[in-house]
């Protein structure tokens, strides 16, 4: 089976993905997409199988998967790893997915943006919005991590994966971890597997 995953090291949606093939020991080649370029300059095989031109996108022996929590679900229930090994790892994989799509992995990557255009572009009150809801959800991370090291319990999921994708740039963003999400990010980074943006797609390759 071959796998190649179209990605940037500033997506933090492609990076979830990568990520979990990581930790699932599951081979791939990593292509860099250039994501601030004009899109009809990236590669051809890549416009022709993504959509919206947006990375991530997951060839899987040439068949395209597109939108990184579709990705992870994909991964999840093909090679029963990440919480797809019962019934029960995967439903907690879907809720914390829809979850984090709606909540956390909406306002932080608004943030991070915004702080990395100077704010341009982003209508009055807006920022005070996103910075609101990232309170509501900072909150919610607590509660959906509990007393456990991971999302999914002992060990770390689909959900973990998700959620590390802007979580991990919570600092860029502009607001501040509470500290058992500071724990969380320190335990991620010490997985076999984690690495540094820059290593899941390094440049030009
Ligand atoms: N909902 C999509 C979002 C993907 C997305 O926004 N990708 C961005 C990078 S984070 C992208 O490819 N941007 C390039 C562009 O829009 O031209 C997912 O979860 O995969």
């Amino acid at each position: 089976m071959e796998l190649v995953l179209y990605g940037h090291p500033e997506s933090g949606h492609a990076i979830k993905v990568a990520l979990a093939l990581d930790l699932a020991g599951i081979p791939y080649q990593a292509v860099w997409v250039d994501i601030w370029a004009e899109p009809s300059s990236r590669p051809a095989e890549f416009l022709a199988a993504s959509p919206f031109a947006e990375v991530p996108l997951l060839l899987i022996d040439g068949q395209p998967f597109v939108q990184s929590g579709a990705i992870l679900l994909e991964i999840s229930t093909r090679f029963g790893v990440l919480g797809g090994e019962t019934a029960k790892g995967l439903r907690r994989g879907r809720e914390l997915l829809m979850w984090e799509a709606n909540r956390i992995g909406m306002c932080l990557p608004q943030l991070r943006y915004a702080a990395m255009t100077g704010n341009q572009g982003y209508p009055q009150g807006t920022l005070q919005w996103l910075r609101h809801r990232y309170t509501t959800d900072s909150a919610s991370f607590e509660r959906l991590i509990g007393d456990h090291p991971y999302f999914h319990g002992v060990s770390p999921g689909i959900g973990d994966c998700a959620i590390w994708g802007y979580v991990q740039f919570i600092e860029e963003a502009g607001v501040q971890a509470t500290p058992t999400m500071q724990a969380w990010i320190d335990r991620m980074r010490t997985l076999d597997g984690m690495k540094a943006p820059v290593a899941f797609f390094p440049s030009g390759q």
